[in-house]
């Protein structure tokens, strides 16, 4: 009996210790439900492991336009408090987010809630904001059908359960390409809305051993988020780099269209 208390009681303060990398070196395990954002139909399912400062993410997806770059990121302020926010022009608070008025949430308008770029989910090579639109490096199917094994910052695999996944580009007239609405992106004016608008966005959170969520985090408050200026200004300097392959992209990928 004594046994039986016991192991519950280790069992509990599992539960209950903060979602930092063990010093130990156990595994945790995360994962990540993402929904549609922009109305976009997609959504995608992620499982992160991790080990250390090693972290194994693991994306399978669906709706998503195929036969373009869907840059992916982890977005948020490690440790802040951030949140998707209302993404489609159903939600609640939608129209207070379009800020402009155009009926899309660009990435600048979005990252008021989900926060800057912590890490880029490149496919290969670098993984940091500087990567962010790295276009040649993320997947373009429409199941995404992504894993890939890398080192994160302390800060980052300390802060797992406060960052969000999110996925970018859209076809958001259904025209059956990307490029076809004409409202510049947010990020660089030489780049359609519709190659970095997100499409798709999740809350990571902690896993318990077995697979029960914790339900760690998933607040849903809508409260602004500092930073989004360092966001910005980060994503410019990327933003200039990915238009020519991104341009690239769209002259010769559009035969099937
Ligand atoms: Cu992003």
């Amino acid at each position: 009996m004594r046994k039986t208390f016991t192991l519950a009681t280790a069992a509990v303060a599992v539960l209950a210790l903060p979602t930092a990398a063990m010093a130990d070196g156990h595994e945790q395990r995360y994962s990540a439900s993402l929904s549609q954002a922009n109305d976009s139909g997609a959504s995608a399912d992620a499982e992160l492991w991790l080990d250390g400062n090693e972290l194994t993410v693991s994306i399978q997806g669906q709706g998503f336009f195929d036969g373009f770059p869907h840059a992916m990121h982890l977005h948020g302020e490690p440790g802040g408090d951030n949140v998707c926010g209302p993404l489609n022009s159903d939600e609640d608070g939608f129209d207070a987010k379009d800020a402009d008025g155009d009926g899309i949430i660009s990435v600048v308008e979005g990252a008021d809630d989900y926060g800057p770029v912590s890490v880029s989910l490149t496919t290969e090579g670098d993984t940091s904001p500087d990567s962010a639109l790295a276009v040649d490096r993320f997947p373009d199917s429409d199941t995404l059908d992504y894993e890939r094994t890398f080192e994160v910052s302390d800060e980052v695999a300390e802060n797992l359960s406060s960052l969000h996944i999110v996925v970018h580009g859209l076809d958001l007239d259904d025209s059956g390409e990307i490029g076809t609405v004409d409202i510049p992106s947010s990020l660089d004016e030489e780049l359609p809305i519709e190659a970095t608008a997100p499409a798709a966005c999740g809350q990571i959170t902690a896993s318990a051993a077995g697979g029960v969520d914790t339900g760690a985090g998933g607040t849903a408050t809508n409260g602004g988020q500092d930073g989004t200026g360092a966001l910005t200004a980060g994503l410019l300097g990327a933003g200039a780099l990915g238009g020519l392959a991104l341009r690239r992209r769209r002259l010769t990928g559009d035969e099937t269209a």
